[in-house]
């Protein structure tokens, strides 16, 4: 039997070993989940939402077991996983309310009644990558849930302890068996099963470009829905007429939180020529201050790297780089790497691939048109910022800057009361959001004829 072996970033040692299930192990899940989904879809709303409301607590009762697992497996300091465990819950109470608000519609017709019903696909497969197991997972299963879906989770398999325990407390908390299960194993075994099994009957995929396109094209085959969330390069754009000095203190952990694996980092920053040299003045004392260290500790902004080859993959892109600005990190066995503010020309690989990691590139600009131009000179199209003091540039740079999900004097990208999602190659629809549940639902349209 195939296993994985569970390695804290932090220490570079091997601390779990799981057995990477076979495609059997998916037919036998999607089996049970078929079977759970039929009654979960007949509970009565109310019933569901107060089902999703137990799990939520029960979250909520195991936020710091969760966080500290999520220390050891992906060196997310405990802070972060603490916010992000909790996130988990939040979700779950957000989306418990929609079953009671999944509503149709009724409409006028000539010789009857119509009206349309928004009805679950059954089961739902949901593919996540390695830089927040918990919370893009929950993105997936709580609407999917709510929506009266039975849910199939493969976590990364890098990062597959927190989404493991969190389907051992969704049956604590009292979900039925079968509803929402955690399949652990190879992308190609696990993941592309969920694609092509029949009765996973829409595919949710976050993770990287070229694997979503492969994912994507397997469910066209089987005319199967998919949401895709995948790279992004996204732009922290700085106007001469913005607050410099709340733009630089805020520039590092729009791009270094995370250590830099996520997928809405900012990691081009793009400044207008008249206020470049200052900028990087005012960024230097922010670099300095980003504090990597042991992630246990509440006093450290960034832990390690998720693994040694992603690390090496991160580091090439140093390889002849302008390197303006350099943080900090630790010696020793972990995944360590210490954040990078590399000058940059659009042309260059820094400025233009995904690193995924603390290394972010500066670019100059000249006017609001060039900004514009620089911003949108990406394959992809997730998040970005813009800081201005000016109303008026804000809109006109919010509407033109080819992104899903865009941040003004802010870098915030993700709440899970609006929609989350990226144009071009960074995907293919919308999650979170008021209408998320019922992106897990098909519309069904019946007349009733009244004159028979
Ligand atoms: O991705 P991978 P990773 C992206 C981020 C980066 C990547 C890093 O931009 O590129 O994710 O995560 C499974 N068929 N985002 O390395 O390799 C694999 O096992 C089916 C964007 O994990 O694409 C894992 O569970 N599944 C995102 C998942 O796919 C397959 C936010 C992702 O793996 C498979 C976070 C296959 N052939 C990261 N091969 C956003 N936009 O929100 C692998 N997998």
């Amino acid at each position: 039997m195939s296993t994985i072996t569970v390695i804290d970033p932090s220490t570079g040692l091997p601390f779990h070993e799981l057995a990477r299930a076979t495609e059997a192990d998916v037919d036998a899940a999607v089996a049970r989940a078929v079977a759970a989904q039929r009654a979960w879809a007949a509970l009565a709303p109310g019933a569901r939402a107060d089902a999703l409301r137990a799990f939520a607590r029960t979250v909520e009762e195991h936020v710091e077991e969760l966080a500290r697992l999520e220390v050891r497996n992906s060196g997310h300091p405990i802070g972060s996983a603490r916010w992000e465990a909790a996130h988990v819950a939040q979700v779950l109470n957000y989306y418990a309310g929609a079953p009671e608000r999944l509503l149709g519609r009724q409409i006028p017709v000539p010789g009857g009644i119509d009206v349309t019903f928004h009805e679950p696909y059954g089961v739902v497969g949901i593919i996540v990558p390695w830089n927040f197991p918990m919370t893009i997972a929950s993105w997936g299963f709580a609407p999917a849930l709510a929506a009266g879906n039975a849910v199939v989770l493969k976590p990364a398999e890098l990062t597959p302890l927190t989404a493991l325990r969190l389907g051992e407390l969704a049956l604590a908390a009292g979900l039925p068996e079968g509803l929402f299960q955690v399949v652990v194993g190879s992308g190609s075994v696990v993941g592309q099963r969920f694609v092509s099994h029949p009765d996973v009957r829409k595919v949710v995929f976050t993770g990287s470009t070229e694997v979503g396109v492969d994912v994507a094209a397997g469910c066209a085959r089987m005319l199967k829905p998919v949401t895709l969330e995948l790279g992004g390069k996204s732009a922290n754009i700085v106007f001469a007429d913005a607050d410099l000095e709340k733009a630089a203190a805020a520039a590092p952990g729009a791009v270094f939180d995370n250590a830099g694996q996520d997928c809405c980092a900012r990691s081009r920053i793009l400044v207008q020529r008249s206020v470049h040299d200052r900028f990087l003045e005012l960024l230097e004392p922010a670099v300095s201050a980003w504090r990597v260290g042991d992630p246990s500790r509440e006093d450290v902004d960034m832990g390690p790297l998720i693994s040694a080859s992603h690390r090496e993959g991160v580091a090439a892109f140093l390889d002849g780089a302008d390197i303006a600005l350099r943080g900090t990190a630790p010696g020793g066995d972990g995944f360590w790497f210490a954040p990078a503010v590399v000058l940059a020309q659009p042309q260059d690989r820094v400025a233009r691939d995904e690193i995924f990691g603390p290394v972010v590139a500066v670019l100059p600009f000249d006017d609001e048109a060039d900004a514009i131009r620089l911003a949108n000179d990406s394959i992809y199209g997730l998040a970005g910022s813009i800081w201005t003091e000016s109303l008026g540039r804000a809109v006109r740079v919010s509407r033109a800057v080819k992104s899903g999900v865009l941040s003004v004097n802010s870098h915030s990208s993700v709440r899970y009361w609006t929609p989350f999602g990226g144009m071009k190659a960074s995907g293919l629809g919308r999650e979170l959001g008021p209408d998320a549940a019922e992106h897990f639902t098909e519309t069904k349209n019946v007349f009733f004829a009244t004159d028979a």
